[in-house]
């Protein structure tokens, strides 16, 4: 729940209702929006304006002297009737634009790195994992260039201590030769990558000036 209150609306037209506790949505699972109201006596007054549905959208009930619950219509436990009508209801982000989720986890790719779930190790606001290929960027940083050569060296050397080291940074980075094969004693990869870091001397931008077909 991310808002409950007791409103007194007393003009008709929009009224907004600030929700005290922010939350994700993933943008396809159902929202539910509960209006009730409790009278003293029997009237119209809480009604809603709705559009018409076409199919059943949502459920109502009413009653007096409640079997299902107290007079308070949250405590009802009746299942309602369902109804076409949709009451009329917007919802209105404010602040920061929709989010990303390039990794399809349904947490948007800011939370994944807040929560360590995701890590970003060129510092772009995008998860490693969703980051493309990069030949050569063995620190994964964005850039090919020498800073690559001694992450390269461990990579081959002791792959399990470089996947700790650079958590999340793809090991087919270092598949220079593009045979499949990398990281542990991946030997061929050793010319193809100084021709590369030779190149990029001063630094390529990822993706880098080769790729795997
Ligand atoms: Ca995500
Ligand atoms: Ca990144
Ligand atoms: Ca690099
Ligand atoms: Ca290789």
């Amino acid at each position: 729940m991310v808002y409950q209150a007791n409103q007194t609306i007393s003009t008709t037209g929009w009224y907004t209702f600030t929700f005290t506790t922010p939350f994700v949505w993933n943008g396809t699972q159902n929202v539910e929006v509960d209006v009730c109201f409790n009278n003293s006596s029997y009237s119209s007054s809480g009604e809603v304006y709705c559009f018409n549905g076409y199919s059943s959208r949502s459920k109502y009930y009413r009653c007096d002297s409640c079997t299902c619950g107290t007079d308070d219509p949250l405590t009802w436990t009746c299942m309602g009737y369902w109804t076409t009508d949709v009451p009329r209801a917007v919802f209105v982000m404010t602040g920061a634009p929709p989010s990303q989720d390039c990794n399809n986890n349904g947490i948007p790719d800011e939370c994944d790195l807040s929560a360590g779930t995701s890590t970003d190790l060129n510092g772009n606001g995008v998860p490693d994992e969703c980051e493309p290929d990069c030949l050569g960027d063995l620190n994964c940083d964005g850039v090919i260039d020498f800073g690559d050569i001694n992450p390269f060296v461990l990579h081959l050397c002791d792959f399990v201590t470089w996947q700790t080291t650079y958590l999340g940074c793809n090991p087919q980075n270092g598949d220079i030769n593009c045979d499949g094969t990398y990281g542990q004693s991946s030997f061929g990869d050793i010319n193809p990558f100084v021709n590369l870091v030779v190149q990029c001397a001063t630094g390529c931008p990822c993706p880098g000036p080769i790729s795997c077909p």
